[in-house]
């Protein structure tokens, strides 16, 4: 059995960060859990684009609030603590979160991230290299 807490991995290499983002890498492919979660915590007032191409990712807020902007269509959708979107379609999208407090999300991603992924110019992570 795994047994992790958030206060082990802060300031690790699983602890990812950006300018818009910091990504808590709870489970990662070598787990060999098929999957990965992380902690995401996206800044307040901030907006990020994002089109994973070659992951789904589901993603579950537990705080703060924004909005997720498909791309090219442009339709909105708000996201509240208990909202959950999956990106099922490879959706190219900005992800925002409002102003005034950061937005809390747990996220999955199919195929599990390797572990230090971030966002290329085109929103993408790369596709997972074969497995060892
Ligand atoms: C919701 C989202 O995709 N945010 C960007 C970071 C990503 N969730 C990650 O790597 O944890």
């Amino acid at each position: 059995m795994i047994v992790r807490h958030l206060k082990d991995i802060l300031n690790t290499e699983r602890d990812v960060r950006t300018t818009t983002w910091a990504s808590r890498r709870l489970l990662l492919r070598g787990d060999r859990m098929g999957f990965s979660m992380h902690e995401t915590t996206i800044y307040a007032g901030t907006q990020t684009h994002i089109w994973y191409q070659h992951h789904a990712e589901a993603v579950y807020c537990v705080a703060g609030s924004g909005e997720v902007e498909l791309i090219p269509s442009g339709q909105v959708f708000r996201i509240e603590p208990g909202t959950l979107y999956a990106l099922n379609l490879n959706d190219r999208h900005w992800l925002r979160a409002d102003p005034g407090a950061d937005l809390r999300l747990v996220c999955t991603f199919n195929p599990a991230l390797v572990g230090d992924e971030v966002h290329d110019a085109d929103g993408v992570y790369p596709a997972a290299p074969a497995e060892a």
